[in-house]
């Protein structure tokens, strides 16, 4: 859009570089995602802040637009990835100023299921939202669930299955845990378009996530209650 181009981010006011980062992002601008965080990191923001107020703040409202049916697929996928640009600049300096960690996750796709769109946009959000999150892609058989979980000091294993073929995979994982007496040592999520809250309660997981967004507020929720035990026992 001809206006568009007219903007120049650097001669905005943080309050409307803000905003209009949000709208970039919506859009799924990348270079200009990289722009706006590099004046925002300029002009004095600690990268914490670039992240929450400028980043994670307009990747919630495309997470709600997602689940509203506003946004779809594609363009989620885009403004995730203008995300990954900025975060990209972001993450190395997040590891200096040591900002805080939510906690961790291990997530990937059960043996037998080669679809990864919708944990790798579930990967980016929670990352987005503060997360540490280990990645171990597809086709995962139980043993890569639980080897990643103890090297990675997990808190959160999270599991993902597009098929009905291979959704009953994850009760095997589940079943895994409990016979290894790791059950209780990690919140189990789950999600996967054909899976529902009454499969999730089944198998024994924990929750189950119906979008992204749904699934960095589900381990948002969780840690809390983690904390707060600890912090009672
Ligand atoms: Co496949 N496929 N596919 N496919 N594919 C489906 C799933 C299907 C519903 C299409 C259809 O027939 N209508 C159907 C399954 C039918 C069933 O089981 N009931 C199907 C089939 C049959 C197959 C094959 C068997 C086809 C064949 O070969 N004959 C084959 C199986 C391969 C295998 O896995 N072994 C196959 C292959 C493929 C492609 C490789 C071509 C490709 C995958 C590419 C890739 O992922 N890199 C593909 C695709 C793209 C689809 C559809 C069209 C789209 C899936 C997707 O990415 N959705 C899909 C139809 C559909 O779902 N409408 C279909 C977008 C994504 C953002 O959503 O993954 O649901 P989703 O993730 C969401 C939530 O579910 C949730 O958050 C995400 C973001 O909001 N979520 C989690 C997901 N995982 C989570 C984990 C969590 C939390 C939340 O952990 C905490």
């Amino acid at each position: 859009m001809a206006d568009e181009d007219d903007i120049i981010l650097s001669e905005l006011e943080d309050d409307d570089l803000v905003a209009q980062m949000m709208d970039d992002l919506y859009d799924g601008l990348a270079d200009e995602i990289v722009e706006g965080t590099n004046i925002l990191l300029e002009r004095g923001w600690a990268p914490y802040r670039v992240l929450t107020e400028a980043l994670v703040a307009g990747m919630t409202i495309v997470g709600h637009d997602f689940r509203d049916g506003i946004l779809f697929v594609p363009e989620v996928l885009l403004a995730a990835n203008a995300m990954k640009s900025g975060m990209a600049i972001l993450k190395p300096l997040l590891a200096e100023t040591g900002a805080p960690t939510i906690g961790k996750m291990v997530i990937g796709t059960v043996k037998g299921d080669i679809h990864d769109i919708g944990q790798n946009l579930v990967t980016m959000m929670m990352e987005g939202a503060g997360f540490e999150v280990k990645n171990i892609g597809i086709n995962n058989p139980v043993e890569n669930y639980i080897t990643a979980c103890d090297e990675f000091d997990a808190d959160i294993l999270g599991m993902s299955a597009l098929l009905t073929t291979t959704m009953p995979y994850m009760k095997i994982v589940i079943d895994q845990l409990v016979a290894e007496g790791l059950r209780d040592k990690y919140i189990v999520l789950v999600g996967g378009a054909p899976l529902n809250e009454e499969f999730g309660k089944a198998i024994g997981a924990d929750a189950y996530c119906r979008d992204a967004a749904v699934a960095v507020e589900t381990a948002k929720t969780f840690m809390a209650r983690k904390h707060n035990q600890r912090a009672g026992a």
